[in-house]
């Protein structure tokens, strides 16, 4: 059985830090490589050897499989890492590591080549009883026929790019006449993003709650669930908040839902940290999506309330070792919500707002966790993902989970940069998060630039009440302060659900 030495970390930021703090802690030396606009960047400093690969753009540096490959075997690395994004989810990429003597740290080229389209994936799973949203099992190819379909299932309906990704090439139609418009376009949408125009239709699901699970397998057939994490919380197909476990999901829904994603895993041999994306309806009735066969960037979440180091275990599998747990070694304790950092102005519709970090102070204390790949004083690059910092908060329940968050959110000091903090500030503090009745619309209902500042002036207004009931102590009898939220009386629809279904 191989067993790993060195890694080469094939990605930047805050996921190539993650990596190599893990493979540090197991005493495997690590490589790291850089772009020119990486040149001083944290990952770059803390890997043991750190190769320049190319220039700024990702097509000339982070997306050069041959080149990092090359790297890798000038440097006698046994295995390379892909973090998330670049050439994670590459099938060819995975191929050529192994073809080249390496190990890929991360699934076989034939699951991510399964799971990287949308309908091989569904026809996969097809033997394995796994809820899907009612639709095409193929893509369309007579528009006549699809159109019957689609009146069978009822409209709205939604088209769906086979190769699609982050809302790509994704079409709601509401009524029979716009099919034919709404097919040109996602078939359009789909050949210029994947160049593949293949499209199925699927009920749409209005008010869908995203919930995914984390698998693991290793390469003798074994295969265990971690649990869910709640995703709903998105902005433009952008995941912003995640949390797990999810406040709406009883043990039986969460059980039933780990056993369909082993079963998704199974059904493509999977091995290694894979996700299960499944989105959740009003009546808690689920249906698998899609499988992502990657580290997902809100991998912490699971890591808190599980205790497992996720990097570990795909090192370990991926030098041919057994899963380290059993399914029933596993089980949730506590709550963890991750908030995304991103140099994005949520006062400015998000638009991406790079420039140089001028403070950069991080929160500390009990409790919080952040993963990050910049310091103070750098330059966001513009070439990147905009996303600077991830900040996760545990505790024992949701409750102080969020409280932690606020707390952490309110230390975290970042200027030079606008940050989505205020809006994850504010989406902490709304009824709707707080209750768990909320779903993927969170954002399109709730959010206007004008709530930042009407939070900015609740924040006054409390420092106000303070300090009123402060003052009242000296004068008066004790008074006990009533910060007691409206949502004590306010039943979450989903949690109603939920009740019902106990
Ligand atoms: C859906 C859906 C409703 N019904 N599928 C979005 C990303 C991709 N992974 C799957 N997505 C969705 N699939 C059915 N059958 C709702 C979403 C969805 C969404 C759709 C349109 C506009 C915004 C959205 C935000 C989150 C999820």
């Amino acid at each position: 059985m191989p067993t790993i030495k060195k890694i080469l970390v094939a990605n930047r930021g805050e996921i190539a830090l993650r990596v190599m703090r893990t493979a540090r802690e197991m005493g495997i030396s690590t490589v790291a490589v850089f772009s020119e606009a990486d040149r001083n960047a944290p990952h770059v400093k803390y890997a043991d050897e750190a190769v320049c690969i190319g220039p700024p753009p990702s097509k000339e540096s982070y997306l050069l499989g041959d080149k990092i490959i090359a790297v890798a075997q000038s440097l006698g690395v046994d295995a390379i890492h892909p973090g998330y994004g670049f050439l994670s989810e590459n099938a060819g990429f995975s191929k050529a590591v192994k073809e080249a003597g390496l190990i890929f740290i991360g699934p076989s080229p034939e699951s991510i080549e399964i799971m990287g389209d949308k309908l091989s994936s569904k026809h996969a799973v097809a033997s394995y009883n796994i809820p899907m949203v009612p639709g095409t099992p193929d893509a369309i190819t007579d528009r006549v026929a699809a159109k019957a379909k689609a009146a069978e299932i009822g409209y709205p309906i939604l088209i769906k790019a086979s190769a699609g990704g982050g809302g790509k090439g994704m079409r709601v139609v509401e009524r029979e006449e716009e099919f034919d418009e709404q097919m040109d376009r996602a078939v359009g949408e789909a050949i210029s993003a994947f160049g593949n125009g293949s499209c199925f239709i699927e009920k749409y699901i209005t008010k869908p709650k995203h919930i995914e699970i984390q698998v693991m397998g290793d390469q003798h057939g074994n295969v265990v669930y971690l649990f869910e994490r709640e995703c709903s919380i998105q902005r433009r197909h952008q995941k912003v908040i995640e949390e797990a476990p999810s406040s709406v999901l009883t043990p039986a829904i969460r059980e039933a839902m780990g056993i369909c994603a082993v079963n998704v895993a199974k059904a493509c041999n999977y091995y290694g940290a894979g996700t299960v994306e499944f989105i959740v309806d009003e009546n808690l009735d689920f249906y698998f999506l899609e499988m992502n066969t990657r580290l997902q960037v809100e991998h912490p979440v699971t890591e808190l309330i599980t205790g497992v180091d996720l990097v570990k275990e795909m090192i370990h599998v991926a030098e041919g070792k057994p899963l380290s747990m059993k399914q029933e070694d596993l089980q949730i304790k506590g709550h963890s919500i991750e908030v995304r950092v991103c140099a994005e102005d949520p006062a400015n519709n998000f638009l991406p707002n790079v420039g140089t970090l001028q403070t950069y102070v991080r929160p500390q204390g009990n409790g919080v966790r952040v993963d990050d790949g910049i310091e103070e004083g750098m330059e966001i690059p513009i070439y990147y993902d905009p996303m600077i910092a991830k900040l996760i908060s545990y505790g024992d329940t949701r409750t102080e989970a969020i409280e932690k968050m606020i707390r952490a959110i309110d230390e975290f000091k970042i200027t030079g940069v606008a940050t989505t903090l205020p809006f994850c500030k504010f989406a902490l503090r709304h009824e709707a998060f707080v209750s768990g009745n909320f779903d993927t619309r969170f954002v399109s209902l709730y959010f206007t630039p004008e709530v930042l500042e009407e939070e900015a002036d609740k924040t006054e207004l409390e420092i106000v009440a303070v300090l009123a009931a402060e003052l009242m102590k000296h004068k008066n009898k004790p008074k006990v302060a009533d910060n007691g939220s409206a949502l004590v009386n306010n039943v979450s629809q989903w949690r109603k659900n939920r009740a019902k279904l106990r």
